[in-house]
């Protein structure tokens, strides 16, 4: 990719601008007319380290009123945007591929109100994941999303990116529970729809281009969102399995005994849990090396109901050996550490230098298989298996609950040999079962040049009219997937 000529170079007026509108403290600059007050490389690299730009200026606006401002500055003089949130994004959509100005979002971080009747919590898009939940945990209720990044991702990263997490499966997606967003579009227009109903059916729904838009059509500044109630009884449990076949009977088997209470379903291949041992140093929850587990959580009002239930569960999937090892938390600190087996994963699988990963959506049956035919593939080009291969595992993990799996790649470093064996071999792989080629972390730069493996050109040609609609010059994140 090239820099794209018709944007404009930052200037020093440009600059004199920002920092007018915004105090030079919210507007930090790096190259242009003076040293940096802040460190601004943490805004140009991303999570994988894998991604690289160069801006020399990040903007922390404070208020929509300000991102209106910076917008419609930015859209009168051809300078090109990146809205960035967390910066925990894994596809390298929330750092600038040349020199896009860095719009963050951290300094919009109020949670604006709570009604713990209807459960909708209005707040800021800056406000950090954990902060809301710790805040909603005060009032009785949780948000309807959970993730390993949540101690820095911000909800309205969380919205931008239609992230899906670890209890998708009990909450559903963000494209429900979403209820109103606020959101500047390029020109400054601000859009309030800050709306509380769960009911409305007033002509197009314009918030869902927004849940899953990665940046690319403006920037959200709020969120409303539906939060349920915080269950009181929550257990957990991991399983060790020993064929896919034995997961798969297990998911029926919890389905069907666990039905309203189960609220997680977690897979992770033995590949997984043995790097996770490694690199942390901790013990497994279970003896032996399975070739999967299963984390598994419910959550109900009665904490009796609750343990009979999951009691009666796991005798039936140990008697019948669909299970041949499990353990089942007795308290807190308990529950914390079978979590931390599931979360830790990405950042364990980073412990080398880096990791190909491949978000994917696959009809259940055969979401494992890809793991396998992929190892296959790089044993045979001679990369995986060796002491010093440059590849250090093919892992599978993920939402088996929402026949999710994340194929992982982790390397001693990123190296287009190996990038070669992977791309389009994995997208061709997922379009022959009708899969999709991201679940849930969106297709940004890393994703761009495959999407049409995920849809076709009707409705390509569809998204290039709603951005060219939204963003007639071009301005919001350019060089990503549209
Ligand atoms: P960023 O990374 O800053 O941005 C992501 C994208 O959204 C970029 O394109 C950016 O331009 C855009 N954006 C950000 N804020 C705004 C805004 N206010 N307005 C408009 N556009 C905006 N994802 C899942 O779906 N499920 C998981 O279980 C999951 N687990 C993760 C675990 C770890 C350890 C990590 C590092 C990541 C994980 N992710 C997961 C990836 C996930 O996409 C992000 O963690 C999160 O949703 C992104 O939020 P963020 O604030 O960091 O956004
Ligand atoms: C998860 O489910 C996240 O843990 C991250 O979506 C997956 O690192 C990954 O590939
Ligand atoms: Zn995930």
């Amino acid at each position: 990719v090239q820099r794209d000529s018709k944007y404009a170079q930052l200037s020093e007026d440009h600059v004199k601008y920002f920092q007018e509108l915004l105090g030079s403290e919210s507007a930090v600059v790096d190259g242009v007319s003076k040293d940096a007050t802040e460190d601004i490389e943490p805004f140009n690299s991303d999570w994988m380290r894998k991604y690289r730009g160069h801006t020399k200026l990040v903007l922390k606006p404070q208020t929509k009123e300000e991102v209106s401002k910076i917008l419609k500055y930015c859209n009168d003089n051809m300078l090109a945007v990146v809205p960035q949130g967390g910066n925990t994004g894994l596809v390298g959509g929330s750092v600038p591929v040349f020199d896009e100005i860095v719009i963050n979002l951290q300094k919009m971080n109020k949670i604006r109100s709570f009604d713990d009747v209807s459960g909708v919590l209005v707040a800021d898009a800056g406000v950090i994941l954990e902060v809301a939940d710790n805040f909603l945990a005060e009032h009785n209720a949780i948000f309807p999303l959970d993730l390993g990044a949540k101690g820095s991702c911000q909800i309205g990263g969380n919205v931008s990116t239609n992230a899906g997490g670890l209890r998708l499966l009990r909450y559903g997606s963000l494209h429900g529970n979403v209820l109103g967003i606020e959101a500047v579009l390029p020109d400054g227009r601000i859009i309030e729809d800050l709306s509380k109903l769960r009911k409305n059916n007033t002509g197009y729904d314009l918030k869902q281009l927004f849940i899953g838009g990665e940046g690319t059509i403006g920037i959200i500044t709020g969120v409303s969102i539906l939060c349920p109630q915080r269950s009181p009884a929550v257990n957990v449990a991991y399983f060790a399995l020993e064929s896919y076949e034995q997961v798969q009977k297990a998911f029926k088997e919890a389905k069907g005994q666990l039905s309203e209470i189960l609220s997680a379903f977690e897979l992770m291949d033995g590949r997984t849990q043995r790097i996770v041992h490694d690199v942390t140093g901790k013990k497994m929850p279970l003896d032996g090396d399975h070739p999967f587990y299963v984390l598994i959580e419910t959550s109900g009002s009665n904490a009796d109901h609750d343990s009979e239930k999951l009691q009666a569960f796991l005798e039936h999937v140990m008697e019948t050996e669909i299970v041949s090892d499990g353990v089942l938390a007795q308290d807190q600190t308990q529950i914390q550490e079978l979590w931390s087996c599931r979360e830790g994963v990405t950042e364990c699988l980073g412990h080398w230098g880096g990791t190909y990963k491949y978000d994917l959506s696959i009809p259940i049956a055969e979401m494992y298989q890809v793991v396998n035919d992929l190892r296959d593939r790089l044993t045979e080009a001679g990369l995986l298996g060796k002491e010093d291969s440059p590849v250090i595992d093919v892992v599978g993990y993920g939402h088996m609950g929402d026949a999710n799996i994340h194929l992982n790649i982790p390397v001693r470093g990123y190296d287009k040999k190996i990038e070669k064996l992977l791309e389009p071999w994995v997208f061709e792989w997922v379009q022959k079962r009708n899969g999709s080629i991201s679940a849930e972390h969106g297709l940004g730069i890393s994703k761009k040049p495959f999407i049409g493996y995920s849809r076709t050109e009707t409705m390509l040609g569809l998204m290039r009219q709603i951005k060219d609609t939204y963003d007639p010059n071009g301005i919001m994140n350019p060089y990503k997937y549209i």
